[in-house]
């Protein structure tokens, strides 16, 4: 923008440390820095960050915030994570701003920091807060049935304890934002990489203490969230902030350093779990203790609960005792990624499954099947409190099973093992359930322009799953108007309704219902201004095959765009008001369920623990599909995300709290051949709690990817005694379990 600057961020070296003083005055005798702000000279101008404790993500009110541990945006006193903010830079130019950040001379005073979850919780470990004795954030726990009883009679014990790491969300485009002085309302256009435009502007309404109605929040390209991008930042706050403040733009980029040290992570969470099982291999009991890393401040915390509430997955366990303890460390805070609390829960049942059936001798197949909620409990009410809508696990599972041609791939295996074949084969399966499509509601706009093209707006804010097709499809089907004549707006609140953006798998299921409901209502207008123009009854006129026609007679039809002419013209009949467009809200009755299950074929060799995926065959339950090529998108962009955890991927930070993985040197994301073709199929089981009938798809095979693959490897490595190995299975790991396991028949 013209008379624009730039931001740069001072950030801590420090994981833990409190600030004695910062002094600016190199910085600002450099050419081209045209001022440095403290966050103590910030303090008047904002409210500590908003805090939201729940979010679309969670189903819950994203306004919420816990007063209790606030931090301003750019940090005063005090540190608890390498990379936090705490003074900003303006510069005429990129250079002249990271410079000046690079002049700031900041004295601190290092204080002892602790990044293991579990170190956190002992007697003398560092407090990151005086009102959170231990660094206990919370604590939630979910009890039904009599679990102690099912473990006392309990045939055999099943054990393991697991880790779902810590995760970077790394969308391929870091985060970004520019603010701007609107000179018409007084107030600030933001445009920002967020997946919730409304949410952003509420966010910065309370931080900044101006009225939602002089925010503009404009968010139409993102670059990738992956659930990364979805709360208020703090430089979203310090860069509308000082935009205001200096009555100038200011933009700011993310470096991918940047990105690494603060932008949320995701997952980080050490697990036991326990089975009670009987000789038949029935689970009878069922106990998950989840300790949950929230690295330094609490932002989305709700999400470790949502492993509990996925904790029975898609098996009947009537007796359970289902934990977790948030715990603060001197780390980058943990908030959404792909799948948010429903991947970790699927992780460790499906890892706990194949534990069992190892135990008990059984066929990991079998085990499954035993203890899925058979079809005809739907809706099934989990002890977990939740209500599925509608499953059918076996069928799924059977699909699967078929076309990865599960009895040939057994039949290989053994005669790898028997012919001492360098490469090990393993086959893993996974079968999941997910929560998602959560409210609290979501809004739609159609509107017929006068020409008959179409313009909707949505309260939904894609950035890759192709929202405008799927809700165009919708549109045209629904109105009678070809697909091309349809434009979907979305990320901008000055344009849409109230939404809630794109996150939990709730655009379609929510967003397109609301589509669809308004879409339906402009058609009812369309039918009784078609009658008028007919001379037939109201009930008489039908669309039919993109023709609003009166029944059995096609001569008399109209199409969309001479009735949305009408519409807009003089001399309308009494009682029709003029104008073509309706406005919609869906509040979803309950949450819905989709399901899958998928298999992966993996490779080992043995040499060097060099893992190759073989194939991957997906069955995914997402009830009415209506753009099928977008799901298999998200589907094969699922399983990517979702076996790079199993396989590549990991947050490092060292016993200090430096980061380790600071780069994408060091941070190991999947490339594409480290994946193979994906096989993609379906089972479609509708949901009847959305008009469509349609579940969520968007996080679906990120959960169901990564048990599948962890399994394939541990069952390739059954022959050396493997039972379990914590990801990211690593070359290396899967060598040192090879030497250390290995019984004379398994060795070459
Ligand atoms: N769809 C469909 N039929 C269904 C279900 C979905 O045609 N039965 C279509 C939808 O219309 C939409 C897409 O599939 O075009 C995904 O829809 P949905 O399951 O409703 O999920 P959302 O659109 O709400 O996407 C959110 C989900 C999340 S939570 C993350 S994180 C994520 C993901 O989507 N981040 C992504 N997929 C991503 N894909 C890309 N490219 N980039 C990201 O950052």
């Amino acid at each position: 923008m013209p008379g624009m600057g730039h931001v740069a961020f001072v950030r801590s070296p420090h994981a833990h440390a409190r600030i004695r003083s910062i002094d600016g005055s190199a910085a600002l005798a450099r050419p081209g820095v045209i001022a440095v702000v403290t966050g103590r000279d910030l303090v008047p101008h904002c409210a500590p960050l908003p805090i939201a404790t729940s979010s679309a993500e969670g189903g819950g009110d994203p306004t919420a915030t816990d007063v209790g541990r606030q931090h301003y945006p750019l940090s005063v006193d005090r540190v608890r994570h390498v990379g936090e903010a705490v003074a900003a830079v303006i510069g005429s130019s990129v250079e002249a701003a990271a410079d000046g950040a690079s002049d700031v001379v900041v004295d601190w005073e290092p204080l002892p920091a602790v990044v293991d979850a579990v170190a956190a919780m002992a007697p003398g470990a560092p407090q990151l807060f005086d009102d959170a004795p231990k660094n206990i954030e919370h604590t939630q726990a979910i009890k039904a049935g009599d679990p102690d009883a099912a473990f006392a009679k309990a045939h055999r014990v099943v054990k393991q304890r697991m880790l779902s790491q810590r995760l970077s969300g790394v969308p391929m485009e870091a985060r970004a934002v520019l603010a701007a002085p609107d000179f018409a309302s007084g107030g600030l256009v933001v445009w920002s990489t967020h997946q919730a435009p409304h949410v952003l502007r509420q966010g910065l309404s309370q931080a900044l203490r101006i009225p939602e109605n002089q925010i503009r929040v404009i968010a139409p390209e993102v670059g990738g969230g992956f659930g990364v991008k979805f709360g208020t930042y703090p430089e979203d706050v310090v860069v509308s902030a000082l935009a205001r403040l200096r009555r100038m733009p200011l933009r700011w980029i993310e470096t991918r350093v940047e990105h690494m040290t603060s932008t949320t992570h995701g997952r980080a969470q050490v697990t036991d779990m326990e089975a009670a099982v009987d000789a038949d291999g029935r689970i009878a009991g069922l106990r998950m203790n989840v300790i949950a890393d929230v690295g330094a401040y609490p932002i989305f915390t709700f999400i470790p609960d949502l492993t509990l509430m996925m904790g029975v997955g898609v098996y009947r366990v009537e007796n359970i005792d289902l934990r977790d303890t948030c715990v603060f460390t001197n780390t980058t805070s943990v908030a959404a990624y792909r799948g948010a609390g429903r991947p970790e829960a699927a992780y460790y049942l499906e890892r706990l499954m194949d534990c069992v059936a190892a135990e008990l001798g059984r066929p990991p197949e079998e085990i499954r099947r035993k203890n899925f909620i058979p079809p005809e409990s739907f809706p099934y009410a989990a002890p977990t409190g939740q209500n599925y809508d509608s499953g059918e696990y076996d069928k799924a599972l059977t699909r699967a099973l078929e076309v990865v041609r599960y009895d040939a791939l057994r039949a290989e295996q053994r005669q790898r093992i028997e012919q001492k074949d360098r490469r090990l084969l393993g086959i893993g399966m996974s079968c999941y359930v997910e929560m998602c499509g959560f409210g609290p509601y979501e809004s739609a706009l159609v509107r017929v322009e006068p020409s008959g093209t179409v313009t909707a707006m949505t309260g939904t804010s894609p950035h890759g799953q192709g929202h405008e097709t799927t809700f165009a499809q919708i549109i045209a089907d629904h109105l009678g108007v070809d697909f091309d004549k349809v434009v979907v707006r979305h990320g901008d609140t000055s344009v849409s309704a109230m939404g809630f953006g794109t996150g939990g798998s709730r655009s379609l299921v929510v967003g397109g219902s609301a589509m669809l409901r308004a879409a339906d209502k402009v058609q009812e207008k369309a039918r009784r201004l078609a009658a008028s123009m007919l001379e037939a009854a109201f009930e008489d006129v039908e669309l039919n095959d993109g023709r609003y026609q009166v029944k059995g007679v096609p001569a008399k039809s109209l199409s969309l765009a001479k009735i949305a002419e009408r519409a807009y013209a003089e001399g309308l009949p009494e009682g029709l008001e003029p104008g073509l467009e309706a406005t919609e809200y869906f509040r979803p009755p309950q949450l819905v369920y989709p399901f899958g299950a998928h298999v992966a074929v993996v490779e080992i060799d043995r040499e060097t623990g060099r893992i190759t995926v073989r194939s991957y065959v997906s069955v995914d339950d997402c009830g009415t599909r209506i753009s099928p090529l977008l799901v298999d998108g998200q589907v094969h962009g699922g399983i990517a995300q979702g076996a790079a955890q199993a396989v590549l991927e990991e947050v490092v930070y060292s016993p200090e709290g430096q980061l380790i993985t600071g780069s994408l040197m060091d941070y190991a994301l999947p490339r594409a051949d480290d994946l193979p073709s994906f096989t993609t199929d379906q089972t479609v089981t509708v949901s009847p709690f959305n008009p469509l009938g349609a579940k969520g798809i968007g996080e679906a095979a990120t959960i169901g990817s990564t048990p599948a693959v962890v399994n394939a490897v541990v069952d390739a490595l059954r022959p050396f005694g493997v039972r379990h190995l914590d990801m990211p299975l690593r070359p290396e790991r899967v060598w040192r379990a090879m030497q250390n396991g290995a019984p004379a028949a398994a060795k070459k």
